[in-house]
């Protein structure tokens, strides 16, 4: 047996439409784990997973593990894994911040505003989640009660209670924080791919390749140096 990720779908050519998922299986592509993809069942979701979100895993060994940071840290302990290895505290720190932000910040702005929260996004998102199945009344009912157990989170935040040129402003200072800290560089922390790159990455594929048109679309785009980031992680790592 192998170790299994479980996600939501796959889309867009990404392997998953969740960020968080798609990070730990570009994790596991860069670190060289195998590993199998299985969607969840959504509504096992709360018992299934430890935090009642996705991604979690279940090792071969049967260990079941929730969040992509400790499933991170799981791999790394479990098979001797570091690609943060000569990295000092403070780059680690300036990694660790460029996480979070993309996490809990960005994720919002990026991700949520133009699918869940805008009418016309939700609308091009749904044949993706249900993978172009008919959308009966019931299954329609169990989505727009998925949208509102995730917009309900949204206005929790209080992003979801501002404007959306606020919310692409916002958008748009991490995006332009993310150029500006790569510049030149090769990969986001320097000349070696390392662990933040799974993040990043994640999140710009998902800001670049999501279908939904909105105020923020093409800005990752008009920065060259994130074109060219995107370029080269996605042809050394085919992923
Ligand atoms: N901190 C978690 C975040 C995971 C997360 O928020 N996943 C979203 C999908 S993108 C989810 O499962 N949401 C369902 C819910 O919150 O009800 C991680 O890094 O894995």
């Amino acid at each position: 047996m192998v170790l299994t990720i479980y996600g939501y779908v796959p889309a867009w050519g990404l392997p998953d439409i969740s960020p968080y998922v798609t990070k730990a299986v570009f994790f596991m592509k860069i670190a060289g784990i195998e590993f199998k993809y299985q969607p969840e069942n959504l509504a096992e979701l709360d018992t299934n997973s430890p935090y009642g979100k996705l991604p979690y895993i279940v090792d071969d060994d049967g260990t079941k593990v929730g969040d992509s940071n400790e499933i991170i840290r799981y791999l790394e302990k479990t098979r001797n894994i570091n690609l943060d290895e000569g990295l000092s505290n403070a780059e680690l720190a300036v990694n660790l911040s460029f996480e979070r932000m993309l996490a809990e910040f960005t994720y919002w702005t990026g991700v949520i505003q133009p699918r869940w929260r805008e009418d016309a996004g939700w609308e091009t998102y749904i044949p993706y989640i249900v993978q172009g199945a008919e959308v009966t009344p019931p299954l329609r009912e169990a989505l727009d009660a998925f949208r509102e157990r995730i917009l309900s989170q949204f206005v929790g935040t209080g992003m979801g209670r501002r404007p959306a040129k606020t919310v692409l402003a916002l958008y748009q200072e991490d995006i332009d924080a993310i150029s500006f800290y790569l510049a030149d560089k090769k990969y986001f922390s320097g000349d070696k791919v390392r662990t933040v790159d799974a993040m990043v990455y994640a999140m710009l594929r998902h800001f670049v390749d999501q279908p939904q048109k909105w105020l923020g679309t093409g800005y990752v785009e008009s920065k060259q140096n994130l074109k060219n980031y995107l370029e080269r992680m996605r042809a050394e790592f085919d992923m």
